[in-house]
């Protein structure tokens, strides 16, 4: 039996929430075509009968600007704490170079694989020089060019990570997938919505928190706040008569209902919370610790 820590890193808008899914076939961590989607560190744990890996999603790696930035940033910091492995995770269609200054700036004291993703994206000779690139970099043990979108070759990349991982016992019982809690993700739908529906600051300036979560006999009711810090953005999110927060709401109950494979009565307040992402109170309040 083996088991161990595999942390995924990389700049924002990699894939590194998409390699997460993908790998564990199913959706725990949302997904944006924008920057900073994640937040925490989202472990997902596969257990087979010969082995147990706990991955780490983590948010992208980014110069902090905000109290909120610096969460983010420490839940990438303890991410490499306990990790057996790092997958160094690399858009193809992006800077080697610069992304070689972020990996080598994450000082890892683990082996490292790196992934380049979104190969669906470029032409063979393309994959061929960012390959030999990060080949002669001292932390990288090998490259494995994949598609988390596309799910090409994550057999060679988990038959690749397994190769680093010690053997043990299992450090969580086996139908556990995740160590976070279900109003986490219930949270992580909602705000996965606001990415999707908003453009501009909204996004970055908003966050999400399940204030009730009652399971009846028929369905599960939940009452989330929707935080942001300013009045002119509540009113955007409630949008004219309200018609952004209902599609806002429609949109986030389905695929909460999908995630809890139940019927979900969905009730969402907005509420303005001047400068929250540099308030500690505020900040613990919501979740990020
Ligand atoms: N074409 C293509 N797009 C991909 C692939 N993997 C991810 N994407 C897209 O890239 C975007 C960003 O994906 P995420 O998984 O949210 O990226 P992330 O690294 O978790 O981003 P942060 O949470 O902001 O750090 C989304 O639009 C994904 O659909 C891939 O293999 N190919
Ligand atoms: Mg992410």
């Amino acid at each position: 039996m083996k088991a161990g820590f595999v942390s995924i890193f990389g700049k924002p808008n990699a894939g590194k929430s998409t390699l997460l899914n993908a790998l564990l076939g199913e959706k725990l961590a949302i997904v944006s075509p924008k920057v900073q989607t994640t937040r925490h560190r989202i472990k997902g744990i596969i257990t087979e009968p010969n082995y147990q890996l706990i991955f780490s999603d983590t948010p992208g790696i980014i110069e902090p600007k905000y109290k909120l930035h610096e969460k983010m940033m420490h839940a990438v910091r303890s991410s490499l704490e306990d990790a057996d492995l790092a997958l160094l995770l690399i858009a193809a269609n992006d800077d080697p170079q610069e992304n070689h200054e972020i990996f080598s700036s994450l000082n890892l004291k683990v082996p490292a694989l790196v992934i380049i993703n979104k190969t669906d994206l470029v032409n063979a000779a393309k994959l061929q020089t960012i390959t030999e690139f990060f080949r002669s970099k001292q932390y990288c043990k090998d490259v494995i060019g994949i598609s988390a979108l596309q799910q090409q070759h994550l057999n060679v990349l988990l038959e690749k990570v397994l190769t680093f991982i010690p053997e043990g016992e299992p450090f969580f019982e086996d139908d556990n997938i995740s160590d976070l809690s279900t109003r986490f993700f219930v949270s992580e739908l909602v705000r996965e919505k606001i990415y999707s529906l908003f453009e501009q600051e909204i996004p970055y300036e908003t966050t999400v928190l399940v204030r009730a979560f009652e399971e009846k006999t028929t369905l599960t009711k939940i009452i989330a706040d929707i935080i942001v810090q300013r009045e002119s953005q509540k009113a955007i999110i409630l949008g004219e008569k309200g018609r952004m927060i209902k599609t806002l709401g429609t949109d986030a109950r389905k695929d909460i209902e999908e995630f809890l494979g139940r019927k979900v009565f969905l009730e969402l307040f907005v509420k303005v919370r001047p400068k929250w992402r540099d308030n500690e109170n505020f900040l613990k309040e919501y979740g990020y610790i």
